[in-house]
Formats: structure tokens, C-alpha cells, sequence
């Protein structure tokens, strides 16, 4: 796969903003929410997260979004933090309050600016704090 075409979650997480994660728009599509996990590889106190929509199209820009932090990729509890995001092109940060320890981070899309069924997003990136570490999230 090529990540700098449409699709796959990694093009949140390849640092590169022509790069976008969108959800299924062939064939049928499936409704909100639309939800992305990733995978911090240890845990982390997770502090808040920046997110940058999608830069060249309306389809697959998120708007209202909950945040989840969790040791279990499944089980994600209560949400850590919720917001709307906007309609513009640079990156969006949201803060965790107080930090919240867990390896997996799902971010929730509950529905987009355009209105119509996806998700999507051009990068995610992951603040987060572990005592003695470099910091390399990835
Ligand atoms: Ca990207």
C-alpha cells in the first residue's frame, strides 16, 4: 500500500499531511461513530493529542469527537476528553485533563462537518509523558 494515497489509520501517524486516514466511501458505508486506535506500544500518561483534519476535501473531516485512553484495546471506558473540531487546515490540540495512563488511544468521531457518513483525519499525533523515558511515543 502506498500510505500517501487515501485510507488506511497509518497515514494518521506517517507525519505527513498530504497523507489522510478515511473511512470506507466505496461501496456501502457504514455510520457513525467512526472510531481509530492506536497503539502507543507501552503505556503512557497520555496528556492530549493534536489532530489535523483532512487538507483537500470536505469529505472525512471530523467534527464532534470524544477521546479515549485505556491498557485494553477493546475495553476504553469512560472518555478522557470531547470537543468539536474545526473546519481549518492547521492542527487542533485538545488537552487531557490531568493525563490519563493507558497504551491505546481511540479517537471517537461521533459526526463530520460536511454532514455525510465519514471520518477521517490527515494526522494524529499522541502527547504523552512516561517518567525516565525519552519520550518517543511511536
Ligand atoms: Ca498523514
Amino acid at each position: 500500500m502506498n500510505p500517501r494515497r487515501a485510507g488506511p489509520a497509518t497515514a494518521l501517524l506517517d507525519g505527513r499531511i498530504d497523507s489522510y486516514w478515511h473511512t470506507q466511501w466505496q461501496g456501502s458505508t457504514t455510520p457513525f461513530p467512526h472510531s481509530v486506535v492506536i497503539d502507543l506500544g507501552k503505556s503512557y500518561a497520555v496528556t492530549g493529542f493534536e489532530f489535523t483534519q483532512r487538507q483537500s476535501n470536505s469529505n472525512g473531516k471530523i467534527k464532534d469527537f470524544e477521546l479515549y485512553v485505556s491498557d485494553s484495546p477493546t475495553e476504553f471506558g469512560t472518555k478522557v476528553a470531547s470537543g468539536t473540531f474545526l473546519d481549518v487546515t492547521r492542527s487542533q490540540i485538545t488537552a487531557v485533563s490531568g493525563g490519563k495512563v493507558g497504551r491505546y488511544v481511540k479517537l471517537t468521531a461521533l459526526n463530520s462537518i460536511a454532514g455525510n457518513a465519514f471520518a477521517g483525519g490527515a494526522e494524529l499525533n499522541i502527547g504523552g509523558t512516561v517518567p525516565g523515558s525519552g519520550g518517543n511515543h511511536r
